[in-house]
């Protein structure tokens, strides 16, 4: 059984696809020179007329936009409609500096929930489910996205936001939830708070998860899945873009489908700006091609991924998204040499080891430190000091493999990590604060 929302649009060929997008993109474009002075100085700096552009072949001409000009244009500047026709405003959750605010008239949302309706629909939702949303509500896009679509759809949709988690598995059991979404990291608490309570994964009605708004690996999806026994989908976005529903898995989970009726992705060399051939590693790029309040043309996401246009079988057309693995703003470099959180996750789960943990980065005479704590899981626990200490140094063994740079890792107590309800801070660098 194949899953649409828009199953004309989802299943349009590639050349009916690139047709919309180049009507789309002349109308775009224009629309931004006239109603953004912020762009239209920028594309005069650059010598692009919005006639210069007359298919999404074209896209390459136009400049670039970046978190910097968000902050730059704070808070109305890249305004593309006046604010009596804009209904909503979201924003990202960004610790420094300003934070970046995104405008929607009612048709953006409109669009915007039906991008999170295809997506609640290929993970296999349908009317009769019940959707448990614990993403967070209010600034984050995360709640009001996956709520919209699930609206659309017609499932019983509860507005549960984060937090809480005994009464998330109050409602859950009681109301039987049959889909969840919320971030991986909340959905492994709540699974490891299910199993404390002496819940059996069978014991809930949950069959499917749809989780993203954070990096997280093929392991832990694995976690996930066996502890509250269902399937587990990915799902990207970003505010800047609307919010969750840019992209989605389908039943294949060969990564993501970019929505491409309505973003034309890119993929740049993040140092010189180059448009890569397909099937290169690089930074995600993104124009938006019908959003109306907060039209963003080719906006630098730092995603780093990679773009797949081979056959799906599910029956859609649209570009797949490989799982972004990360931010380039992520990746520490340790001792000189590029660590990713994701692949410290992926050897701890690989070791059977929970996805507690917590990275600090620092530097010590002016070398670079790399600690890891870790939690112990309760059937790990031992009061032997060289039981924990020979877990210790298999654990480092295992990440120097990886990483190709030895870590000092430390078992700490199960529970004496925090546990994340929204996106994880995996990450303490205090190298920041020496420089
Ligand atoms: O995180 C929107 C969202 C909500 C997506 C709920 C999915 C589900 P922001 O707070 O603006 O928006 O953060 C966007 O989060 O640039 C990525 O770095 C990261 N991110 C989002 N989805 C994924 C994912 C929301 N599935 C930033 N995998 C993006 C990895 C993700 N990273």
């Amino acid at each position: 059984m194949k899953n649409y929302y828009q199953k004309e649009i989802e299943t349009a060929s590639r050349e009916e696809i690139l047709a919309i997008q180049n009507e789309k993109i002349v109308k775009q474009v224009r629309h931004v020179y006239d109603h953004v002075a912020y762009y239209r100085k920028l594309m005069d700096e650059k010598g692009v007329k919005p006639e210069d552009i007359r298919s999404v072949e074209d896209i390459k001409k136009l400049p670039f936009l970046s978190k910097a000009d968000l902050r730059d244009a704070y808070p109305y500047g890249l305004l593309a409609k006046p604010l009596s026709e804009c209904v909503r405003i979201h924003s990202t959750s960004g610790t420094t500096g300003k934070r970046v605010v995104a405008f929607y008239t009612q048709h953006d949302i409109d669009l915007w929930n039906d991008c999170t309706a295809r997506a609640i629909v290929a993970a296999g939702g349908t009317k009769e489910d019940v959707v448990q949303v614990c993403y967070g509500y209010g600034l984050f896009t995360g709640g009001a996205g996956l709520d919209g679509g699930s609206h659309k759809v017609g499932c019983l949709t509860l507005p549960m936001s984060t937090g809480s988690t005994e009464r998330q598995i109050q409602f859950m059991m009681d109301l039987n939830a049959t889909i969840i979404c919320c971030t991986p990291s909340y959905a492994a608490y709540i699974g490891e708070t299910l199993a404390e309570k002496g819940y059996k994964p069978e014991d809930n009605k949950l069959r499917i998860g749809i989780f993203g708004a954070e990096p997280w690996t093929e392991e832990m999806r694995r976690n996930i899945q066996k502890s509250l026994g269902i399937k587990a989908y990915d799902i990207y976005g970003l505010t800047e873009t609307s919010g969750p529903g840019v992209a989605f898995e389908c039943e294949e989970q060969h990564g993501m489908h970019i929505n491409e009726d309505h973003f034309y992705a890119e993929i740049i060399d993040p140092d010189t700006g180059e448009v890569l051939p397909e099937g290169s590693k690089g930074e995600l790029v993104f124009t938006a091609l019908d959003k109306e309040a907060f039209p963003l043309l080719r906006y630098r996401t730092k995603d780093i991924c990679v773009l797949s246009r081979e056959k799906c079988s599910c029956g859609r057309n649209f570009v797949r998204m490989s799982k972004p693995m990360g931010r380039s703003d992520d990746m520490m470099i340790i001792r000189g040499v590029n660590v990713f959180p994701s692949q410290i996750e992926t050897v701890l789960l690989n070791e059977g080891y929970t996805p507690n943990y917590q990275i600090l980065v620092d530097r010590v005479n002016n070398t670079d430190t790399l600690d890891i704590n870790v939690e112990l899981s309760p059937e790990h626990f031992s009061d032997k000091v060289s039981d924990i200490q020979k877990r210790e140094r298999g654990l480092e063994t295992a990440m120097r493999g990886m990483l190709g740079i030895g870590p000092k890792v430390h078992l700490v107590p199960p529970k004496s990590i925090q546990r994340s309800e929204g996106k994880a801070v995996r990450v303490i660098d205090k190298r920041k604060l020496h420089d």
